[in-house]
């Protein structure tokens, strides 16, 4: 037996070399962090609700042509991806006013944007992933015009496959924030969606009740964490409706 190699370690992920090049195994962590890392906590079980919910939206995207890094799922708390280059910013698009941008422009959280709208955080904790402009991305060179024509196209796309799947199951996505990766194929490079997509990386809503399914449960000290990710796995079909909340996964590690 060998030791797998750590590539690194993230607030809520872990990733270790894959069993062949060009491959990542992504170990979803219990581990909640917000307002950068300044709120720490561990919820049992949300690494395994959200490598379930992960996996669930990026086979969904791969279905209808979305590109992305996922492969499979290996485990309750792993699955394989492709080794990307990450683009050192978080693309964010919002349909409902909410959370910074609430704050910044003092919009009323829940009001309708007259359209997606799409920004970007320079990824850096230590500067607490401040809010750039396509100017800065291109003026810095953290992606070309070409690629944030891509960029956005794929953002776009990832917003309407998103929003439409958690209309179905009564869920308004108000807002999320998708990582880009880039892929080198001899002179060539794809973009993929990569990183995850799950309830710590989305704001959702019941579109009854108003009732947060995401992880301002745990930034504003809401509820149950786990409560509220079992029911937008449950409205998906991801885990079955009679199942228990995924507490004490004590044994999967
Ligand atoms: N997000 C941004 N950085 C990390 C995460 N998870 C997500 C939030 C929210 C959206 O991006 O979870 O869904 C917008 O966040 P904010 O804080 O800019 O309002
Ligand atoms: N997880 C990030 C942090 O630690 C952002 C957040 O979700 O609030 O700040």
């Amino acid at each position: 037996m060998t030791r797998r190699k750590k590539i690194y370690e993230g607030k809520a992920k872990t990733l270790y070399e894959g069993p062949e090049p060009g491959t990542i195994v992504q170990y979803f962590k219990d581990d909640a962090t917000a307002f950068n890392a300044e709120k720490k906590d561990v919820i049992e079980g949300k690494g395994v609700l959200n490598n379930m919910l992960s996996e669930y939206f990026m086979t969904g995207l791969g279905a209808v042509g979305v590109p992305t890094h996922f492969i499979k799922r290996l485990n309750m708390r792993e699955q394989l991806v492709r080794a990307c280059e990450i683009v050192p910013l978080e693309v964010i698009v919002r349909n409902y006013a909410a959370g910074s941008i609430s704050k910044r422009l003092g919009i009323e959280e829940g009001t309708a944007m007259p359209r997606p709208i799409v920004e970007y955080c320079y990824k850096d904790d230590a500067l607490g992933d401040p809010l750039v402009t396509e100017e800065h991305i291109a003026a810095f060179g953290w992606a070309s015009q070409q690629d944030m024509d891509d960029i956005v196209a794929l953002a776009l796309r990832v917003n309407d496959y998103l929003s439409g799947l958690m209309y179905g199951v009564g869920i308004r996505l108000v807002d999320f924030k998708i990582e880009i990766g880039r892929i080198y194929e001899g002179d060539f490079q794809r973009l993929v969606v990569a990183d995850e997509i799950s309830p710590d990386s989305c704001r959702l809503w019941d579109i009854e009740t108003g009732q947060k399914l995401d992880k301002d449960v745990f930034r504003r000290d809401l509820g149950s964490l786990t409560d509220a990710y079992t029911e937008v796995a449950k409205r998906l079909g991801v885990m079955p409706k009679q199942a228990n909340p995924v507490s004490k996964p004590t044994l999967i590690n």
